[in-house]
Order: C-alpha cells, then structure tokens, then sequence
C-alpha cells in the first residue's frame, strides 16, 4: 500500500516536505527523552494481570518477535513509513478514552473504555495476521472475541454492518494533517463477521497492554482478511443497515475491497497475492525483504472456520 500512495505523487512537494518535517520533530522528541530504550521499549506498556486463558486453537508457528512487530508497523495517522509509528507514539494520549456506540441497537451510548472491558475475560490467542503488502506476522493477541461485546448493546434486526472508526484529533495524530487517506480512518464488516467468534477485540499483545503504534487501548484483529481491516484506536461502533464505506475502499476502490478477505488467487492490481514474507524474527533477520517467501493460504489459513461466510458470494468479484 505504502507504494501506492508514495506521498510525493498525490500531495504537493511542499506539503510532503512539511509532513517529514513535522513527523521528523516528533521522533527527535521522543529519542531525546528515551534514547537509553529501544524505539519499542519506550513505549512498552504495562504487563496484563490476572488470568489470561490461553485459546486452545493458537498457532504454533514461529512467533513474530516483540521488537519486530511493535517497530515495523502500518498506523497511517502516525506517518506512512513502517518505523514511524513507534517513533511518533507518544503523541497520542489513550487515557481516557470513550467510546461511542450507536446506530441499530437496543443500548447504545458513550462508555468509558473500562466499561467497554470490564465484564470480559481476557485470552491469548496466537494468530496470522498478513498485510494486503504481502507480509504477515505471528502475534499472540490477548483480548477477547468481538461479538461477547457488540451483544452487550442488543443490536436489532437493520443491522446488517458494523462500521468502525479511529479517533480522529490530527494534534495526537498527526499523519491526519494530510490527505493520505479519509480521515478518520473507518472500516467495516458485515455483521456475521463481526460476529464470527474468530474476530477479536484486542487490548495487548505478547501479555502487555497494545503499545500506541499497535492501536492502544483497543483494535480489531480480523485473522482471515487482509491487515488494513484491524482497524486500531477504536472510538467509534455504529451498527448499520447498509454497506458502510471504508477508507481503503475510498482511496482506491479497485484494489481494496469491501470484503478484503485473504485470497491467493485475487491478484492486487500491481501485484501478485500468492506468496508472503513471513516475519518471524527467523535467521533471516528482521526486514520482510530478506524474510522467508511462503505460499498465501485461502483466508490466511482459516478457511475451516470463515470459507462458510462466503459461500453465496463470488470471491472474485467482492474482493
Ligand atoms: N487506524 C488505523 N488502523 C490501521 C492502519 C492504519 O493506518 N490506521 N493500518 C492497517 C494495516 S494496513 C495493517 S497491515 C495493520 C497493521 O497492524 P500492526 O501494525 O499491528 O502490524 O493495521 C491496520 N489498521
Ligand atoms: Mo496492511
């Protein structure tokens, strides 16, 4: 994705230079305050407490490490270079934070997040997760399944979608002061999905609470689809009857989807789907450009669980 929207080719050269400029300054703050730590200590955040059940149906593929995955990460809102997050965290401030759910629900309204997360259990489960960039990751997630959440609000008979959306506050976030994507960042998924015990409300990984370029306090991981759909920073639920757009979706309908889902054989436009880069820390070290090539699995290898979602739906076409 990062290609497709180089920011030198759709914003003018002078507001490019003022975007490196700004982001520039925050990662100079940040390292001046912190530079004893690795860029991902800084912003480690606490261990989870309490009883964390492991999910009896973890992978046991090698595990991405820490360092890589809270490094080399996609959070637009914190610069388009894949180590800009981290040295831009900082500057987004997570407590408090609220939520607003509404739209075709029963118990709507504005909760603070320790309302949101108070009667849920949390588990670990070691998922995939692959970048439409043709990348994945192995992570050991801890949250808890999305639909024990959206339940709690009593959604009705309209509602046919989920709509998801970032916090939008370009001070904290200070990629939103360019066009690189409509802001804020929205996604969506049909209520099935949503509501499929696979899709997970995350709050930490690897035992800690998400670091902010992870998407603290509160992102989804949706395994079988391609990663931009594990919207982070989560401030908004809206149950609707329609379709919801998605930022994606907006900025280049052809190439990204409604549905996103995982598949090998849907070519992007510019490239190749059928193989990936796994980061896995392995001897192969860190960049995905010397990290291993393996074959793209149907729906990220969860076809067992979600290829039953699909089965009315031409795959080619609702892409
Ligand atoms: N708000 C927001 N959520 C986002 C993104 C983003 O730019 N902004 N990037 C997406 C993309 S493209 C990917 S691949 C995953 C990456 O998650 P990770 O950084 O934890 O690996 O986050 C997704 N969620
Ligand atoms: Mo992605």
């Amino acid at each position: 994705m990062a290609s497709k929207i180089r920011s030198s080719e759709i914003t003018p050269e002078s507001v490019f230079r003022e975007r490196r400029l700004i982001l520039q300054a925050a990662g100079l703050g940040l390292g001046a305050s912190a530079s004893t730590l690795l860029p991902s200590e800084a912003m480690a955040k606490t261990p989870l407490t309490g009883d964390i059940a492991k999910w009896p149906d973890s992978t046991d593929e090698m595990q991405t490490s820490y360092e890589q995955a809270t490094t080399y990460n996609n959070f637009y809102e914190l610069g388009t270079a894949k180590g800009d997050p981290v040295k831009n965290a900082d500057k987004l401030i997570t407590e408090p934070w609220t939520v607003e759910v509404g739209g075709q629900c029963e118990k709507g309204g504005k909760f603070a997040l320790e309302d949101i997360l108070k009667p849920h259990a949390l588990e670990e489960r070691i998922y995939r997760l692959r970048c439409v960039e043709a990348w994945s990751m192995v992570i050991p997630w801890v949250g808890f399944p999305l639909a024990d959440l959206l339940k709690r609000f009593e959604p009705n008979s309209r509602a046919k979608y989920v709509e998801f959306k970032t916090l939008y506050d370009p001070v904290q976030l200070p990629g939103q002061k360019f066009p690189v994507l409509q802001w804020p960042y929205s996604e969506g998924l049909r209520i099935d999905e949503a509501m499929h015990p696979l899709t997970l409300m995350a709050v930490g990984l690897y035992g800690k609470t998400l670091p902010n370029q992870s998407g603290a306090p509160l992102r989804l991981v949706v395994p079988w689809k391609y990663g931009f759909k594990s919207i982070k920073s989560i401030v908004s639920i809206n149950f609707v009857e329609l379709q919801p757009q998605t930022s994606w979706n907006i900025s280049a309908p052809r190439e990204y989807g409604f549905y996103s889902n995982v598949n090998p054989r849907v070519s992007h436009p510019r490239w190749s789907q059928a193989k990936e880069r796994r980061l896995d820390g392995g001897s192969k070290g860190f960049s995905a450009l010397f990290s291993d090539k393996r074959k793209t699995e149907m729906f990220n290898g969860y076809a067992d669980e979600v290829a039953s979602l699909y089965t009315d739906l031409d795959l080619k076409k609702n892409f």
